[in-house]
């Protein structure tokens, strides 16, 4: 009889390369020994450790898929998953400090820059010795972002940028920022802005409930002049921002699932472990239930992702494939969360079990690159040819 793995019974670890495996493998180990350590207090005091980009940089964890000539580690769609699917296990939040640095700045520099900003920008983002932002989203402008106000005016050799950005992740602590603005001939076009240019502000916002590992800001920009050279020349309209969107949506897909595998791990152990009415929780039908149910999702889930990952490394991957698999994983990973956090009882309340913050993280999660609904909707243009959305 073959042998059924609790933690794995799809068998996904034989459907990897042994490159992929060894990628999961040493992101794993550094996740376990580095990040889970510190999360606790982290998430506790809303802190941000700058120090994170440098680790994984040394490790080749900031823009796996950009070529190695450029400083990233040229690795396949499926490591990229991989990764955020370990990262995300710690804490959704440290899993968003590095898709935003990698598929939201490193990938746009990489796809649609020229040499000279690829040179400049690439290996020192790759590196963590520069934090990267990537600024879409505006106080009036969240799921249609097609709408935005930031407008760039030609000035004498570039440009003059005014406008807002809100819940810009890493925008406080970033040196490059990613922002997409209109021009005179009402396109949306690509910047890079840099830390320290006149009239460019990047505040904190306080207060967050969930994803407190990783900061949050704005980005004010009154003037901001941008020199011709720092516009991305090869791309206009959304599809610019929406391309990077396309894999950090992919990379969330993959996190979210490892946040629920954690939530399901500590559900599992602590239901073994805790005795109630003389004998174990896991001993009663409606607690193997749950653990049934949140097997099935997570197993489901990641063979989904695999998928995905397979037609993305073939080129092959439709921009619905990856609206599937983003909706689908945050939201039973966030079904999953919940279903652990009560069957914690009141433990599950504790910050020290780590269930609760998963939860609350995947509450954000669902939301940015994308609401579940807004997935919905692309899903249901797709499928009937109707923008539900549209005017
Ligand atoms: P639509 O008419 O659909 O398209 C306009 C143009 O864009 C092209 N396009 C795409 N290109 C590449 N990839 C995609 N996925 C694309 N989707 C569309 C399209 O071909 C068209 O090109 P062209 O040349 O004809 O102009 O535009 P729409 O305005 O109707 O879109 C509506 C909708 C709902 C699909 C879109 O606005 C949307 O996806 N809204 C959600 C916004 C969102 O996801 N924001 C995320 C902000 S970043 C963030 O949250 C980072 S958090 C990261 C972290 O911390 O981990
Ligand atoms: P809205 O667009 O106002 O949506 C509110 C509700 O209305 C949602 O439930 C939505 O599904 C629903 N809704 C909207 N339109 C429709 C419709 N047509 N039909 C039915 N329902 C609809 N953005 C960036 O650019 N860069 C970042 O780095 C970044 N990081 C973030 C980090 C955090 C912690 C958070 C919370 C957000 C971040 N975002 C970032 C912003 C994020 O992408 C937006 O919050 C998200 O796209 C939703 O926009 P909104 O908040 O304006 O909500």
């Amino acid at each position: 009889k073959v042998r059924f793995d609790c933690f794995d019974p799809l068998m996904l670890d034989q459907q990897l390369t042994e490159t992929e495996r060894m990628v999961r493998d040493a992101a794993r180990a550094y996740c376990q020994e580095k990040l889970a350590p510190r999360i606790q207090e982290a998430f506790r005091q809303e802190r941000t450790d700058r120090e994170i980009f440098a680790e994984m940089g040394e490790l080749g964890l900031l823009g796996a898929t950009i070529p190695e000539a450029y400083g990233g580690a040229g690795m396949n769609h499926v490591c990229y998953g991989l990764i955020a699917r370990e990262v995300e296990r710690v804490d959704s939040g440290y899993r968003s400090m590095m898709s935003v640095q990698s598929s939201l700045v490193m990938l746009p520099i990489n796809e649609f820059a020229t040499q000279a900003q690829k040179e400049k920008y690439l290996p020192r983002l790759a590196s963590g010795e520069w934090v990267g932002c990537f600024g879409l989203t505006e106080p009036n402008f969240g799921s249609d972002p097609g709408g935005m106000a930031t407008r760039a005016r030609k000035a004498d050799g570039g440009y003059r940028l005014s406008g807002s950005k809100t819940w810009i992740t890493n925008s406080p602590i970033a040196d490059v920022f990613v922002v997409w603005a209109k021009t005179d001939d009402d396109r949306i076009r690509g910047f890079i802005l840099e830390k320290g240019w006149q009239g460019l502000f990047a505040p904190a916002i306080h207060g967050k409930v969930g994803l407190r590992a990783s900061i949050t800001g704005e980005i004010v920009m009154d003037e901001v002049f941008v020199p011709e050279e720092n516009m991305l020349p090869d791309v206009s309209g959304l599809k610019g921002p929406f391309t990077c969107l396309n894999s950090a949506r992919y990379g969330i897909a993959w996190g979210a699932l490892g946040a629920a595998e954690f939530c399901y791990e500590t559900a599992r152990r602590y239901t073994l472990d805790r005795t109630q009415f003389g004998r174990p929780l896991a001993a009663n039908q409606l607690i193997q239930k749950k653990l049934a149910d949140m097997l099935t999702e997570i197993a489901l889930g990641l063979q989904a992702c695999l998928r995905v990952g397979r037609l993305k490394d073939e080129g092959n991957a439709p921009v619905e494939a990856t609206s599937i698999i983003k909706r689908n994983s945050c939201g039973k990973s966030l079904d999953i969360a919940r279903m652990a956090r009560d069957m914690l009882g009141g433990n599950g309340i504790s910050d020290e079990f780590g269930v609760a913050r998963h939860l609350i993280n995947l509450e954000v999660v669902n939301t940015y690159e994308g609401t579940h609904d807004i997935h919905a909707l692309i899903l249901g243009r797709a499928i009937t040819d109707i923008a539900a959305f549209a005017n």
